[in-house]
This record gives C-alpha cells, structure tokens and sequence, in this order.
C-alpha cells in the first residue's frame, strides 16, 4: 500500500510533527510514523528505511532537531523524495538543525521545509503535491484546498475593512 513515512528523530519531537500527521489524516492520506535516529540507532534508521520502501513508501519526512542528520541518512538510503523538517530543541531554535538539513552536498536532495510548525505542515502538503503528480483525486483536493485558502484572505479582509 502506498503511504507516506514520518521518521522522528525522538519522541520529544513528536508533538510538533503530530502537525504534519494531522494534516495528511485531513487529506486521507495514509501515513505511518516511527522514531528513530540518525545517531542514536543508525542500525534501525537503516533497516527501517529499506523495509518502508518495499512495503510501499513514496515520500519520506524526517524531523530531528539540533544536529539533525535524519533526513540525511534517510535519503542516502533511499532514491525516493526526502522533505527535511528541521525542529526547535536547543538554545539554537532550530537554526542548528535546519543548516544540518537543508546543507546537503550535490546529488544527495533533501528538500528542506521551514522550522517547526510551518514545516510539519508544509512536509504534509509537500509530500502530498509528490504523490499528486499520480494521483488525479488528491490533486483536486489540493486545489479545493488552494480556492478555501484564498476565500478566507478575502473573508479576513473584509473584516479588517470594517475596522476602520
Ligand atoms: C534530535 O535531538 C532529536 O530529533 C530531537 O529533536 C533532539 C533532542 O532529542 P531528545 O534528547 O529530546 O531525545 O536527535
């Protein structure tokens, strides 16, 4: 079956990546999400990433904080899309982790999303705009979704007209 992988680096990083998770289960978009690190269990990092892509993972989405090499690690494992989401958990407020995602030699992508609660959203929203490109049902979502975006700017306009 075809799904989307979350990786976390730490169950601490769980709360902010449940906004990714949250957002795919909007679009019935099927997901699993585990834990495991680049540095802590590189053994089970490895053999997890293996095992996801033959039961049917398209995109992957690796979230770790500070040193975060997850998605790095991730993507040299595997030849399928990786959305990096750097997180917040030191006195650095994730600027550690996002150079540490985003900086990846050439030929090895991680696309690499904003820090925290943006970028948990927007991995979802990434990856689904990935599995679009094959799937002409999640596409119209995606649009609907675009047209509900641009009525509320309009909605929350008008209110603010109203103000003055
Ligand atoms: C990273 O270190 C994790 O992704 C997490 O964001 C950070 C801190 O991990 P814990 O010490 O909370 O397990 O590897």
């Amino acid at each position: 079956m075809k799904f989307v992988s979350i990786i976390i680096g730490s169950k601490s990083d769980n709360e902010v990546m449940q906004e990714c998770a949250k957002i795919l289960e909007k679009f019935s978009v099927a997901y699993e999400i585990i834990v495991s690190s680049a540095h802590r269990s590189p053994q089970r990092t490895h053999d997890y990433v293996l095992n996801a892509e033959k039961k049917g993972a398209k995109v992957f989405i690796a979230a770790a904080g500070m040193a975060a090499h997850l998605a790095g690690a991730v993507a040299s494992l595997t030849t399928k899309p990786v959305i990096g989401v750097p997180l917040s958990a030191s006195t650095l407020g994730g600027v550690d982790a996002l150079l540490s995602t985003v900086q990846m030699p050439g030929g090895m992508p991680v696309a690499t999303v904003a820090i925290g609660k943006a970028g948990a959203v927007n991995s979802a929203y990434l990856a689904m705009q990935i599995l679009a490109l094959e799937d002409k049902e999640l596409n119209v979502k995606l649009k609907e979704d675009r047209v509900l975006k641009a009525k509320k700017v309009e909605t929350d306009s008008i209110s603010i007209e109203s103000l003055i």
